[in-house]
């Protein structure tokens, strides 16, 4: 009978411990699709959509292969101290999970020179601690050309508001 009466309460127990560690399914995953072409605007070609991604700590950004032949991987000095640098496979979808609040600079490897890049923005504590060394950084021709414009939309959509 006592014995029943414990097993009992440690199954409630365990019942309430996986209701406290449900946050975890609280996370959000973004998408972010790698593209040949912009269907809102043919002429751009060899993109990320959308350039800027917003997340919150702890959430997962899915580049999502829609188009063949590309990848991500993060950029020399753009990312947050502690963050982890990342290079995913040509081709294949690749999750990411982020936990340090900052600025993260990526780019596709075959297609740098064209200019495909883009920033993932992790809100939280510190978030800003990166920016003016991420911001500071200079690219190449076109890649410059789409850090012109990531910084001017971030700036024309108050994303430096933490
Ligand atoms: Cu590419």
């Amino acid at each position: 009978m006592m014995t029943f009466e414990l097993n009992r309460r440690q199954v409630i127990l365990a019942g309430a411990a996986m209701l406290l560690a449900q946050p975890s399914l609280a996370q959000q995953v973004h998408t972010v699709e790698m593209l040949n072409k912009d269907p809102d605007d043919k002429k751009r070609r060899m993109i990320f959509r959308p350039l800027v991604q917003v997340l919150e700590a702890g959430d997962t950004v899915r580049f999502a292969s829609v188009d063949k032949g590309h990848n991500t991987e993060s950029l020399k000095g753009m990312l947050p101290e502690g963050a982890e640098k990342w290079k995913s496979k040509l081709s294949k979808d690749f999750d990411l999970t982020l936990t340090v609040p900052g600025f993260y600079g990526y780019k596709c490897t075959p297609h740098t020179a064209m200019g495909m890049t883009g920033l993932l923005i992790v809100k939280g504590e510190g978030m800003m601690n990166n920016y003016e060394a991420v911001r500071g950084v200079k690219h190449k021709s076109r890649m410059q050309k789409v850090w012109d414009q990531i910084w001017a939309q971030v700036e024309a959509d108050g994303l430096l508001n933490t």
